[in-house]
């Protein structure tokens, strides 16, 4: 397919590009590269299979992992300059979401406002809980303090991007496997609870309009969907929450998922058949990810091509207003 939007595409700056190395040390000086390449390479590949646009996102945990809330604060800037000046090289190949310092609420506000107004951009994509002030302390955005946050993104009318980052080191779950963290399990299990957190806290009904995205086609959530509001049928005991309703209603209606990193056409078919075929989109996850893998799995999928249509270019289109 031609055409194809892909809308988890990484980026790194000098700063934050060693946070990638664990996840790639045994091809380092392939992916070193690639994450820092944008007008080369990556359009290159691009080209080759059929990609007109990719949503630039800075790599992870990158800013959410820096503590000094000033640096944060001030790596984030750098980035979203960095990915502001590649877009305006070509702004028909690519578009960028914001980092955002969510350690320091009002400053994600500010940051937010900036890369919305000022520099164009359509979203944001964030990393996971923050680490403020202390390496240990971890923070999720379901939190009284983010709602002012929410608010302003709600505004703005723009979409959150929740990406993984591995849990907080220590977590005794993963001791002594540390095959179970990043991609093959650690960083859907986490981005899943971070998720469902957000939504049970209520959050969706102080803002009906919120949009959030999840990669990895849901992060597991979509599998889990009816067993998370099931809670033993017959006993018929309802969630003791803040939100009104139950996961399903609020996932089906805030949130977008992507194929990032999951070219698997069961996995696909059943995203699309929990969230309707309107809610998912194409994404390759680059450069953890090969966009001709990617690519060759989502033109040949067994899916309609109307289906491929709407995944792999109209929804992104539709809700990021995109340009082309
Ligand atoms: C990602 O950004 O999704 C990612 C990493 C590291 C390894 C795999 C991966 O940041 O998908
Ligand atoms: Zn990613």
């Amino acid at each position: 397919m031609q055409g194809k939007i892909a809308l988890e595409e990484h980026v790194a700056i000098e700063p934050t590009l060693s946070d990638s190395k664990v996840f790639g040390a045994h091809v380092w000086g392939d992916l070193g590269p690639r994450l820092i390449d944008v007008q080369d390479m990556r359009l290159r590949e691009m080209d080759s299979h059929g990609i007109e646009m990719m949503i630039l996102s800075l790599n992870a945990p990158a800013v959410q992992s820096i503590h000094d809330v000033k640096t944060a604060i001030a790596v984030a800037r750098q980035a979203n300059d960095v990915l502001a000046e590649h877009v305006a090289k070509r702004p028909a190949r690519f578009a960028a979401f914001a980092a955002l310092p969510m350690q320091d609420p009002d400053a994600a506000i500010t940051e937010l406002n900036r890369c919305v107004k000022e520099l164009g951009f359509v979203g944001a994509l964030v990393n996971g809980f923050s680490n403020i002030g202390t390496p240990d302390n971890v923070t999720y955005y379901d939190l009284p303090q983010y709602r002012p946050f929410w608010r302003a993104i709600e505004g703005l009318d723009v979409p959150f991007y929740l990406h993984p980052r591995n849990p907080q080191p220590g977590n005794p779950q993963f001791q002594g496997h540390n095959w179970l963290l990043g991609p093959n399990w650690a960083f859907s299990a986490e981005t899943a609870v971070h998720a469902l957190r957000l939504i049970g806290s209520g959050l969706f009904d102080e803002h009906p309009n919120l949009k959030l995205v999840l990669g990895h086609l849901g992060e597991g959530i979509p599998v889990q969907l009816w067993r998370i509001d099931g809670r033993n049928g017959w006993m018929k005991e309802p969630h003791r929450y803040p939100a009104k309703h139950g996961v399903g209603h609020y996932f089906r209606k805030h949130f977008h998922l992507t194929t990032s990193g999951n070219f698997h056409t069961p996995s696909l078919v059943n995203a699309m058949t929990e969230m309707g075929a309107d809610r998912v989109m194409f994404s390759v996850d680059w450069p953890f990810e090969d966009v001709g893998q990617g690519c060759d799995w989502f033109d040949k999928a067994a899916i309609s091509e109307a289906e491929r249509a709407k995944v792999g270019r109209d929804n992104a289109v539709k809700l990021f207003k995109l340009k082309i």
